[in-house]
């Protein structure tokens, strides 16, 4: 087994913006010493609230993660942000603007932004993000914020890995038959119409909230997703916002205790890395195998078995 670097942990605990980049970009090449540092650090974790914001290009994500940034700050939490986004502000595909408004965030020590690349990722885009997020909690950061684009599974899947998924959605055309195709509805905890200063606005809200009355019957008890306006361009409800993430938060400790919380986080990380190993198990099916299977001269329970050793020797 690989032993971490020496003098990283120290680096990383002192939330050293390089040394946290690095080990970052590490664990997305799936790098040996970065997961061995993970695994050194993993125990420490357990005490951050992780908040997924998903929704549509253009709702106004990165606007409103901006904002809560502010909330969060303001309260003393230290808060680290993961843009899974292309046209992410931290990954400089943004406008001029929207940099601007980032760079406020460089000269404090507590706040950390970074964004993660859509592809490469050999276990998956959802395993590596949630590697990233289980190391930024480890390090000691209190609220996680990840930012995906609504659209694909394997952002979808990190936004409801969260424990709060926050959807984004705007009055624009067909943003909400757009949600509810994108499976957005039912991994929504809270639902955001953002741009509430545009037409249309105060529809979307009712239209959502019948919505979620008319589904069935929740169990006594289950948590009711509000629906909240918001212009995050000008910080407009943003901090109601917060506080409904943080009554969501209360509501998951109140079931299951935060242990429970966590376990639900490393059940997606493994989830996660399963389905990425399985699906390169069924990609790479090879012709010799089935020639054997039709040859009566391998069953194929085994041929499974081979295959699924083989993808999980190139995850492991
Ligand atoms: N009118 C209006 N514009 C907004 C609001 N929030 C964000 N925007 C703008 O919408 C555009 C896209 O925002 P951005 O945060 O980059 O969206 P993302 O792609 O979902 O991350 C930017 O020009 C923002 O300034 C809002 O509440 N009202
Ligand atoms: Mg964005």
């Amino acid at each position: 087994m690989s032993e971490p670097e020496p003098g990283l942990v120290e680096r990383l605990l002192r939330f050293d913006d390089r040394a946290l980049g690095r080990s970052i970009s590490a664990i997305e090449a799936g790098d040996p010493q970065a997961l061995a540092t993970l695994r050194g650090l993993r125990a420490r974790g357990g005490s951050a609230r992780v908040v997924g914001v998903t929704g549509t290009p253009g709702s106004g994500k990165s606007t409103l993660v901006d904002a809560l940034v502010a909330v969060m700050r303001a309260q003393g939490a230290r808060v680290a942000v993961v843009a899974i986004d292309p046209s992410s502000p931290y990954s400089g595909g943004a406008i001029l603007g929207d940099r601007i408004r980032m760079a406020r965030w460089y000269a404090d020590p507590h706040v950390f932004v970074r964004s993660m690349a859509t592809r490469g990722h050999l276990g998956g885009l959802a395993a590596a993000a949630l590697q990233v997020v289980a190391l930024l909690d480890a390090v000691g950061f209190d609220r996680i914020l990840v930012e995906t684009v609504g659209v694909g599974q394997s952002e979808v899947e990190v936004a409801r890995a969260a424990d709060t998924t926050v959807v984004v959605l705007t009055p624009g055309q067909g943003d909400g038959v757009q949600a509810v195709k994108a499976g957005l509805l039912e991994i929504a905890d809270v639902f955001v119409v953002n741009k509430a200063d545009q037409p249309g606005a105060e529809r979307l809200v009712n239209d959502l909230r019948g919505a979620i009355g008319l589904a069935e019957a929740p169990p006594a008890g289950a948590w009711i997703p509000p629906v909240l306006a918001t212009v995050a361009s000008r910080g407009e409800g943003v901090a109601v916002l917060g506080g409904a993430i943080a009554r969501h938060h209360a509501h998951l400790v109140a079931r299951g205790g935060m242990p429970e919380v966590r376990r639900e986080r490393v059940r997606a990380e493994v989830r996660a890395l399963l389905t990425e190993a399985a699906r390169r198990a069924l990609a790479d099916i090879p012709d010799a195998a089935l020639d054997a299977l039709v040859a009566g001269e391998r069953d194929a329970d085994t041929i499974v078995a081979a295959l699924l050793r083989r993808a999980g020797e190139a995850t492991a």
